[in-house]
């Protein structure tokens, strides 16, 4: 009696937290596929379009394909429909591709053309019945064009007289874990790493599934599980059946695994002396190890490497180029159809020559000098991933060589997880910058798709990603970890469409939220530029951890590592120069871009203290004094911080709570860090510029030294 009235108590507590909509309380796991259920305005339209599965062939691939859109359509629909070997009736979804389906191959779909990851869906009729198609040259195509499929439906696109056909216009299109074997994530600020190295390869957890799905579902097809700064343990056959585990779980969803490889290896694990590229022996055993490789996973996709970089070992401790360094690994992947993503971020512990210039100084010479199977991996600007940088030089130079761009998707020198700073609108900048290499219309985003006659092209994002329940640390950086894939896919893609599909997704359909969120979205990586480093200005950051102002900071061993190199702020003005009268960064660009960046007439007002040194008094193009304009600049990316707070609290309507709440909190966060970059900023400047403030604006509530002796040593995310 007790225990029957206990148990309708808890049915009718049950029934209560569902009636009340507790159900829709989230915490973020789901990502951008929440598949919430559409409500009535296209429930009957999206039913009728989803009465049947007719999947054509039985791969890994094509089942995780039925079950993904058994999970969509239960969660949207609230139903799932019926699977049939044959259209046989009205609101069919037949998905496959020519070669698995007589069927399909009938209805000769513009296929041609699409390689292997594009499809086609297309509303037909299928023995009189009306039916959508999802169709593509490869399973793996098929998958895509399913994840499209519902994500029409997340977007509240109509269904009937659906005519889709898409494939990525890059190859490759890859996250770069910079993950440690013990779970520590370099710049990583949503928890641990996924990888559980510990209880792989016994244990695959459910986890890595909905990571490949998400992966998959905006086409991400390839992931380097490890950091750059690579444990040469990693290769060790110990750890390499742990990486042939994940890679199993990956397969179905289209996603090759890489490994980041130290150079060092042939000497650091395999008992040998050198690990010179032209040593045979060194040689012999990097082919021995590839081969161990394909033997465990044999669609491993190859090698990346950052070599002689930040103390990285490589060729040039042998004197032999990088160029030697990456054919020999090349070589050695090469009859496995693997290939080497070789770094070009490098600067020397010697070279005193501009930092911004170094890359291309290495790199510049070596162009043509790669295997076919060797792609450069070239960071979006010549630094280091600053809030804004110009587009590096090596995206104009180098017309032989496939490039690879990489972008970082963790908010390192962004505010890490607790400031809202939307990358879209970044990455879609530099690629959409014109680099002149072949005249007028040469954007880097079409050098990226460009293979130079290799076929090889590709996009790779450090990852936010990390075992914290919402993966990113906060619900607005999946929009980043998105917002890559959909770019990879397509570099011209523009970054508000994308936010747009991303916010309805993520935060549902109301239009007034969608524009109100998206609004924010899309100022909101200019307001941390503005509060953190305006005008051109880059690397203001504090030690190590990058958390923070220190715009002051001049005694670390290496100048570069020090922000006055950067800002280059004396009595008389603020800049670096790198025009002809500096140290000429300007010309490693093709000459219209030299001329633009070079003048002061012409430079962008974005780019001006990163190419010219000017004084405090120098008057920019709106009259206002650079002096003012930087102030004005500091104070609007405090101001815009504040409006998106505004903006926010009038949604908490429309969102649930628990997400709600984390963003506001993580606002709140985000407005305070933004004055005290605007205050720590000032108060250094103004140290040196003795200039008063400009009216209106208020004198930073404390002394330099305040900001100075302000320390957080336990920010998240450090190098080891
Ligand atoms: C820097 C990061 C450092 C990375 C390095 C790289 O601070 O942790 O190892 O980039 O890309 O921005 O190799």
């Amino acid at each position: 009696m007790r225990v029957e009235r206990f148990m309708s108590g808890l049915a009718l507590i049950l029934l209560a937290l569902v009636g009340a909509g507790v159900a829709h309380a989230e915490d973020g796991y789901a990502l951008w596929l929440r598949y919430r259920p559409v409500g009535q305005t296209w429930d009957a339209r999206y039913t009728a379009a989803a009465t049947q599965l007719v999947p054509a062939g039985g791969s890994a691939t094509i089942t995780a394909a039925t079950s993904e859109l058994n999970r969509g359509l239960r969660g949207m629909l609230g139903a799932v429909p019926g699977q049939a070997a044959s259209v046989s009736r009205d609101g069919a979804i037949l998905y496959g591709t020519p070669a698995n389906s007589r069927v399909i191959a009938a209805l000769d779909l513009p296929l041609k053309g699409l390689g292997n990851d594009g499809f086609v869906i297309r509303s037909v009729r299928v023995n009189g019945h009306r039916a959508t198609v999802i169709a593509a040259n490869s399973d793996v195509g098929v998958l895509y064009g399913v994840f499209r499929f519902l994500e029409r439906m997340e977007t509240r696109e109509p269904l009937a007289g659906v005519d889709v056909r898409d494939a990525p216009k890059l190859k490759l299109r890859m996250l770069n874990h910079w993950d440690n074997l013990d779970r520590h994530v370099e710049r990583g600020y949503a928890g641990l790493s996924l990888w559980d190295w510990f209880t792989l390869p016994e244990w695959k957890a459910p986890r890595y599934t909905d990571y490949a799905r998400a992966n998959a579902s905006i086409g991400i097809n390839g992931t380097v599980l490890n950091n750059v700064n690579a444990n040469p343990d990693i290769l060790r056959p110990r750890f390499l059946k742990k990486v042939a585990a994940l890679a199993d779980v990956f397969r179905p969803y289209g996603i090759h695994v890489y490994l980041s490889a130290n150079f060092g290896a042939p000497v650091a694990i395999g008992g040998l002396k050198t690990a010179d590229p032209l040593d045979p022996k060194v040689q012999a055993w990097w082919k021995a190890k590839a081969d161990e490789i394909y033997r465990l996973i044999p669609d491993f996709g190859g090698f990346l490497v950052k070599a002689n970089s930040e103390g990285q070992p490589g060729p040039q401790d042998y004197h032999r180029t990088h160029a030697q360094g990456a054919n020999m690994l090349a070589a050695a992947l090469k009859p496995h159809g693997g290939i080497v993503i070789w770094r070009a971020f490098v600067y020397s512990a010697q070279n005193s020559e501009d930092r911004a210039k170094q890359a291309y100084s290495e790199f510049k010479p070596l162009d043509g000098k790669f295997a076919d199977n060797v792609m450069v991996q070239v960071k979006n600007g010549p630094i280091d991933f600053q809030p804004r940088e110009p587009f590096h030089p090596l995206f104009g130079a180098m017309p032989h060589t496939p490039l690879m761009m990489e972008v970082e998707i963790t908010k390192e020198y962004l505010g890490f997880n607790t400031h809202l700073a939307y990358l879209g609108t970044m990455w879609a900048e530099v690629l959409d910058t014109d680099t002149w290499q072949h005249g007028q219309g040469t954007t880097v985003a079409r050098v990226l798709e460009d293979g130079k006659g290799t076929g090889l092209t590709g996009m790779a994002g450090v990852s936010n990603i990390g075992n914290d329940r919402d993966w990113t640390g906060s619900e607005f950086d999946q929009a980043n970890w998105y917002a890559f894939g959909r770019l990879a896919w397509n570099p011209q893609g523009s970054a508000e469409a994308i936010a747009r599909d991303w916010t309805k997704m993520t935060w549902g359909e109301n239009p007034q939220m969608v524009d109100a969120i998206v609004g924010m979205m899309m100022e909101s990586r200019e307001a941390v530029v503005n509060y953190m480093t305006p005008l051109g200005l880059a690397h203001q950051m504090a030690t190590g951890h990058h958390h923070g102002p220190g715009p002051w900071v001049h005694n670390l061993s290496r100048p570069e590592w020090n922000p006055v190199y950067y800002n280059r702020a004396d009595a008389n003005g603020i800049g670096f120069d790198r025009s002809a009268t500096g140290s000429d960064a300007i010309a490693q660009y093709a000459p219209h871009v030299a001329a633009l960046f070079g003048s002061l007439n012409t430079v962008p007002d974005k780019d001006l203290l990163w190419f010219h040194h000017v004084p405090w008094t120098y008057r920019m193009r709106s009259g206002q004094t650079l002096w003012d304009s930087l102030i004005d600049h500091y104070d609007k990316g405090v101001a815009t911080v504040a409006q998106m707070q505004r903006t926010w609290a009038l949604l908490k309507p429309y969102i649930d709570k628990q997400r709600f709440d984390e963003e506001t909190a993580f606002m709140e966060i985000q407005h305070h860090d933004a004055l005290w970059w605007r205050n720590a900023s000032i108060a250094y400047f103004q140290s040196l510029s003795k200039l008063p403030l400009p009216a209106g604006h208020a004198e930073p509530p404390h002394d330099l030294r305040y900001y100075e002796a302000i320390k957080t040593p336990y920010a998240p995310g450090q190098a080891e």
